[in-house]
């Protein structure tokens, strides 16, 4: 494997950093995850938007263009032969001082790796997901806004390790107030008749680039779509309950603190959106 680091594409043996990145001393940077599908880059350019507003609000100059770093993406997945697979886009606060101040790291590192990943086993895709709601609050937008895709995943981590303590895969993160978040790594939908409902970004969430494309491929089919809070109430009585992202895609969750959700398997507006999202995906994005 060739990975993109400090301007080069180097062996993946070769492909290190140093330990004074502040990255790796306090989770100092932010991230991307991207998926090629049929050998194309999938929404590039909204990733790499969200990458930027993402620096952008912790402080840290890219020290690339947006289209250089849409190139590198390009460059990293041809030197890898990628034609399905998943891309990983890092930006750290690069080698500075012992001590938190920022300001001590001259520049920031850009890092591309090109491979895959399969997040839940495919076999899951086809029966629906179990999850369950833990204890761990996603992080309060004032402390450290879900909107930031940083390297700090702490807050998620510990809430799938309950996820997994608990038997399942998956874990439902409440915020602050009570509220239905996201999941560790997606975000979630209930729908109930021809509604969809999934929370605003006012609930703290990370706005995810799958959440927006299955919103809008909802309203073209014809069925309502609210950005509303949601409460747990809201889950256990669902008629089909999904999560969307990019390394899960759309899958169907069947179960929920041990409540079975509808009939207990994937429901057919599930079935529909996520063959909807799967044909957009394998027909659009960025050539490689
Ligand atoms: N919420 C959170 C907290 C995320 O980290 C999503 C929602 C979905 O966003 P997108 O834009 O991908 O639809 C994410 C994205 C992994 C992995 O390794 C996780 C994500 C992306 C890629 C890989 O688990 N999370």
């Amino acid at each position: 494997m060739k990975v993109y680091v400090s301007g080069k594409l180097v062996a993946e043996r070769d492909a290190k950093i140093s330990v004074f990145d502040h990255g790796l001393l306090y989770g100092d940077g932010v991230f991307e995850g991207i998926r090629a599908y049929n050998g194309r880059v999938f929404k590039l350019e909204e990733h790499i938007e969200r990458l930027f507003d993402s620096a952008r609000a912790i402080a840290l100059e890219i020290p690339m263009t947006p289209t250089g770093i849409g190139r590198a993406v390009v460059r990293t997945c041809r030197a890898n032969k990628i034609k399905d697979g998943y891309i990983r886009l890092i930006v750290t606060r690069g080698v500075g001082t012992l001590g938190l101040n920022p300001y001590t790291c001259k520049k920031g590192e850009v890092i591309v790796i090109a491979g895959s990943i399969q997040l839940y086993p495919r076999r899951l895709y086809e029966e629906g997901l179990s999850i369950v709601t833990v204890g761990t609050v996603r992080n309060h937008p004032e402390a450290l806004n879900p909107s930031i895709k940083s390297l700090n995943y702490l807050n998620n981590i510990l809430a799938k390790i309950e996820a997994i303590n608990s038997g399942v895969l998956e874990a439902v993160m409440l915020n602050h107030a009570g509220n239905v978040a996201e999941a560790t790594g997606d975000n979630i939908f209930v729908v109930k008749g021809r509604v969809l409902r999934t929370p605003p970004a006012s609930a703290g969430i990370l706005r995810g680039i799958t959440r927006d494309i299955v919103i809008e491929l909802a309203r073209e089919k014809n069925y309502e779509v609210r950005e509303e809070t949601l409460s747990r109430y809201d889950l256990y009585t669902a008629e089909e309950v999904f999560l969307t992202g990019t390394a899960a895609e759309v899958i169907a969750v069947i179960n929920i603190d041990r409540r079975k959700i509808g009939v207990g398997e994937p429901g057919p507006i599930t079935r529909e959106l996520a063959s909807e999202f799967k044909k957009l995906a394998m027909g659009t994005g960025t050539p490689i």
